[in-house]
C-alpha cells in the first residue's frame, strides 16, 4: 500500500522539515493548511508545485473540515502537529488554546474512527515536555510524573491521556512523542531562541539597540527541529504503538543560549546584576545590550526541563546528538545575519552579503 501521510500545522516548523522528510522518502504528502487572507505558508512555498505535495483546507476547531479530509485522503499515517503552541499566549486565550490543543486531538481521533481507517492509520499525536512543568524530577523521561504548568500544558496533558485512551480502548496504533524544545532557522520569532538570534544579528548590524527578554535562568534542552522530524516517522515505525521522550540530554540556561548567540554575532556579553536588575553587557563597549523586562515573565513559568532521550536511542535507534547545541546556536544566528544583511542590502546599506551567497546562507 503507498504511504500516504497527512500533516495538520503544516505550515509550522516542524510540518515543513516533516513534509521534506516524507516527500525525500517517497510519500504522498497532505497537509491541512486554515483558510486566510494573509499569506503564512511561507516555510512550505517551496514545496507548492511538488507533485506529491497536496494542500487542502480544515481547521482543528471544526471537527466537519477534519472528517472531510480525512475521508477524502484516506491516510495510512496522521501527524497531528497544529496547535496553538506560544506557552505565554495560552494564558491569554486559554479557551482557544483548549479547543484546539485538546479538543482538536479527539477530532483527529475520531475522523480516523468515523472514516473505518482505526485499523489502517497511525497517528502521531505532537506532545511536549511542558506536560512535565513545575518538574517532579531531572532529568525527566516516560515514567517521570507530569504536572502541567500552563493552560497550554493542560490542554496538552488530554491530548497525551486521550490519545492513550484511544489506543487501549479501540486498540488503534496512536502514540505521543513527548518532544523538548526543538528549534531551528525556521522558528517563529516570538519563541526565545528565534527572538535572541534575531536580535543578535540586528544588534550586531547596526539595526536595533536592545533586547529585553524574561526569565534568563530558565533552563531548556535544545535540539534542532530537523533532527526531531525524524524521531516523528520512527515513533510510527516502530512495531509497538509507545510515546518516546524525544530530547538531546544537555541543558542550557536561556542565558547561556544569549551569550552564545551574540557570541557567533561578534559580540562578547557579560552579565552583571540579578532577576529584573540583570544586564548583558557588550564587553568591548560596555554598551547595556540586554535587559530583562517583567513583561516577558509568565503567572507560571517552568524553568528546569531537561530530557533523557535513553529509550528513543534504544528503541528507535535514534541519534540525539547529530546538532549540537552550539551548532544550533550557529546554524540559527548564520541564518539571521543573512536575513539581516538582505534587509540592509534591500535598503541600500553596504553588506557582506557577498559572503553569506558565496557560504550558501542566503539563495
Ligand atoms: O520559552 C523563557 C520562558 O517561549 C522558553 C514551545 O514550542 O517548547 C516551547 O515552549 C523559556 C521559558 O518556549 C523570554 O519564560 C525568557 O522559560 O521559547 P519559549 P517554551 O515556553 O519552552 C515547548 C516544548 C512547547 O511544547 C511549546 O509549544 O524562555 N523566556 N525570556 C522567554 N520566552 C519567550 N518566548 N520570550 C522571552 O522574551
Amino acid at each position: 500500500m503507498a504511504n500516504i501521510a497527512l500533516i495538520t500545522g503544516v505550515t509550522g516548523q516542524d510540518g515543513s522539515y516533516l513534509s521534506e522528510f516524507l516527500l525525500d522518502k517517497g510519500y504522498d504528502v497532505h497537509g491541512i493548511i486554515r483558510r486566510s487572507s494573509v499569506d503564512y505558508r511561507e516555510r512550505i512555498a517551496h514545496l507548492e508545485g511538488h507533485k506529491n505535495f497536496h494542500l487542502h483546507y480544515g481547521d482543528l476547531g471544526d471537527s466537519m473540515s477534519i472528517l472531510q479530509v480525512v475521508s477524502k485522503v484516506r491516510p495510512t499515517e496522521i501527524y497531528n502537529l497544529a496547535a496553538q503552541s506560544h506557552v505565554q499566549v495560552s494564558f491569554d486565550s486559554p479557551e482557544f488554546t483548549a479547543d484546539v490543543d485538546a479538543t482538536g486531538v479527539l477530532r483527529v481521533l475520531e475522523a480516523v474512527r468515523l472514516c473505518g481507517l482505526a485499523d489502517t492509520c497511525k497517528i502521531y499525536q505532537a506532545s511536549t515536555s511542558e506536560l512535565y512543568g513545575k518538574v517532579e524530577e531531572v532529568p525527566q523521561n516516560e515514567q517521570t510524573p507530569f504536572h502541567p504548568y500552563s493552560p497550554y500544558a493542560v490542554a496538552k496533558l488530554y491530548g497525551f491521556w486521550i490519545v492513550k485512551e484511544y489506543r487501549e480502548a479501540y486498540n488503534m496504533f496512536c502514540c505521543s512523542g513527548i518532544l523538548f524544545n526543538h528549534e531551528s532557522e525556521r522558528r517563529g520569532e516570538t519563541f526565545v531562541t528565534r527572538k535572541i538570534t534575531l536580535a543578535a544579528a540586528r544588534i550586531a548590524q547596526g539595526k536595533q539597540e536592545k533586547l529585553y527578554l524574561g526569565n534568563l535562568s530558565s533552563l531548556r534542552d535544545w535540539g534542532y527541529a530537523k533532527d526531531y522530524v525524524e524521531c516523528m516517522w520512527l515513533i510510527l515505525q516502530n512495531k509497538k504503538p509507545e510515546d518516546f521522550v524525544i530530547a538531546t540530554g544537555v541543558q542550557h540556561s536561556v542565558r547561556e543560549f544569549c551569550y552564545y548567540a551574540f557570541k557567533h554575532a561578534g559580540i562578547e556579553l557579560e552579565f552583571q546584576g540579578e532577576g529584573l536588575d540583570e544586564k548583558g553587557i557588550d564587553k568591548a563597549t560596555g554598551k547595556v545590550l540586554v535587559e530583562v523586562s517583567p513583561d516577558f515573565y509568565r503567572p507560571t513559568d517552568v524553568v528546569n526541563l531537561w530530557g533523557d532521550p535513553s529509550k528513543a536511542k534504544r528503541e528507535l535507534g535514534w541519534d540525539p546528538a547529530k546538532t549540537s547545541f552550539e551548532e544550533l546556536v550557529k546554524i540559527m544566528v548564520d541564518h539571521d545575519m543573512a536575513k539581516v544583511a538582505v534587509e540592509r542590502a534591500s535598503e541600500g546599506i553596504r553588506t557582506n552579503l557577498a559572503e553569506y551567497l558565496e557560504k550558501g546562507i542566503v539563495k
